[in-house]
């Protein structure tokens, strides 16, 4: 069972070996599944990497959650943030980005315990609860009608709901390792986010039953995203080392397309 609880001590450990480097600041530490330990679920001096159309360009673009405050860029190359709020709570929540309201702009979100706190807007916020605490929260468009709605992963089983509300999953698929990292995109450009998961720097993306691509980019301690950068209708993988983001525009093994420091 993948535990995101502050108890990891590796984690924690590793984290303070990271901020003490140089005095540096307190920015960027990737953070990973550690085996059946799970993930740190949150540590305020991390910026947590978040990805979406953020403008409604077609483009999906860089953002990070530092804190409890988003900062998004609406460009994937290097500079400042467009976009800076307060949403969340650094002690307790997991920053989540979707299309929650399918008007074309993606927006943020958290979850806290099993609760979702998906926001539209300054104004609006959509509340509600699904699955347990313990689990690994993931988003996706998985029926193709324009929403983001939610899911999550338990081990490696993966829930998913076509609604933004409580209740049942609408789709149960068991894929990977308890261990693997959960990603999601739509992979195959269709319109429909699928599941995947990166195990080292090993990613597996599933366009169904039958069909996963499996490649490998970047580094084991790299933290994978997915968008889609070149506006072409399919979602990429990229990777977050640090502060540095490496995005490639197939889902293949190769050279990043675009690489960029993002350091709000
Ligand atoms: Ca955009
Ligand atoms: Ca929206
Ligand atoms: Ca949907
Ligand atoms: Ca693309």
């Amino acid at each position: 069972m993948r535990r995101r609880t502050m108890v990891v001590v590796g984690s924690l450990a590793l984290a303070g070996l990271q901020l003490g480097v140089g005095g540096a600041p307190a920015v960027a530490a990737p953070h990973r599944p550690a085996g059946a330990a799970g993930v740190v679920r949150t540590l305020a001096d991390f910026d947590w990497p978040v990805t979406g159309d953020w403008d409604g360009d077609g483009t999906d673009t860089v953002g990070i959650w530092r804190g409890n405050r988003f900062h998004l860029r609406n460009s994937n190359s290097a500079g400042p943030a467009d976009v800076s709020f307060r949403f969340g709570s650094s002690a307790t929540d997991f920053p989540l980005a979707g299309d929650w309201d399918g008007n074309g702009k993606t927006s943020v979100g958290v979850e806290r315990g099993n609760t979702f706190f998906l926001r539209n807007s300054a104004t609006n916020v959509t509340t509600f609860r699904f699955g347990r605490a313990t689990d690994f929260p993931i988003t996706g468009d998985w029926d193709g009608d324009g929403t983001t709605t939610i899911g999550v992963v338990r081990g490696n089983t993966f829930f998913l709901r076509n609604s933004n509300s409580t209740g049942p999953a609408d789709i149960t698929i068991t894929y990977g390792r308890a261990t693997d990292f959960p990603v999601t995109g739509d992979w195959n450009g269709d319109g429909k986010t699928t599941i995947g998961v990166v195990r080292g720097n090993t990613f597996f993306l599933r366009n169904s039953a039958t069909s996963t691509t499996t490649f490998q980019f970047g580094r084991a301690t790299d933290y994978p995203v997915a968008g889609d950068w070149d506006n072409d209708g399919d979602q990429t993988i990229g990777v977050v080392r640090g502060s540095d983001w490496f995005l490639r525009n197939d889902n293949s093994a190769g050279n990043a397309d675009l690489s960029f420091p993002f350091t709000p």
